[in-house]
């Protein structure tokens, strides 16, 4: 079953990540973000238990949409040019949040730390066993990357949250990209492109220690 006009599809959302990455291996900021756009929309087709992640993506995304479509947009166009803008221009808290408006490269860390959540949680539906459970996929993820980051409290409710997602085959159909088959193929395809938006960025955030910004 291919998906029909208008349909939403995660293949075309997965794709995004795929037209990031430049020649020049520069992370472009506008698919990056449409990528994003494309995955909450995804996210509240889960249900509103959901909406405390939703609504939290969502302020990023906008956040750095509002810095692309700003005056200062040139620099915005990829993560590597606005590090070096927001670096050189002192734009970036490094030891504590100081009241200023958040920075890009704050920003960008939170959505690029929930990438590699993602990037597991693919991973694994796409690996795992025709009769795994999606929740425990997921928990599993998220315990390997983003947990890190969070609080009880936040751990908490994602882990509440995570016991509502439906089956691995379900959750495979709702990606309405075809068959199980079909989109166990897809995001065989859509990962390294993932991956690869990761890799850059964990490298330049890495080189010029942002890893740990408040
Ligand atoms: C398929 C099921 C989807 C489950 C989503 C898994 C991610 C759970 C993350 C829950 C965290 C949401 C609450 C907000 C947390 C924020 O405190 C942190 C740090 O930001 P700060 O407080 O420093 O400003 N925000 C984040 O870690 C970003 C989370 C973005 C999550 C995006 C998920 C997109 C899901 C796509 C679904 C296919």
């Amino acid at each position: 079953m291919a998906a029909g006009q208008g349909a939403f599809s995660l293949r075309e959302v997965l794709a995004a990540f795929q037209t990031c990455v430049t020649e020049r291996r520069e992370v472009l900021l506008g698919p990056y973000l449409s990528g994003w756009r494309g995955l909450i929309r995804f996210l509240h087709s889960l249900g509103s238990i959901f909406s405390f992640v939703s609504k939290d993506a969502v302020a990023k995304v906008q956040i750095m949409e509002n810095y692309c479509r700003g005056e200062q947009r040139e620099k915005y166009v990829s993560l590597q040019s606005m590090v070096e803008y927001e670096l050189a221009n002192g734009l970036v808290d490094l030891q504590k949040r100081s009241g200023r408006p958040d920075s890009g490269c704050r920003t960008v860390l939170r959505l690029h730390r929930a990438l590699r959540w993602l990037q597991l949680f693919l991973e694994g539906l796409r690996t795992g066993r025709e009769d795994s459970r999606t929740s425990v996929i997921c928990t599993d993820s998220y315990n390997a990357s983003l947990a890190t980051y969070h609080p009880w409290v936040v751990r908490k409710a994602a882990t509440v949250a995570f016991c509502t997602l439906p089956s691995r085959n379900a959750f495979l159909e709702i990606m309405n990209v075809g068959t199980t088959e079909e989109a166990v193929t897809m995001l065989g395809e859509a990962l390294p492109y993932i991956c690869d938006v990761y890799g850059i960025t964990q490298e330049l955030f890495a080189r010029h220690k942002l890893l740990d910004l408040p």
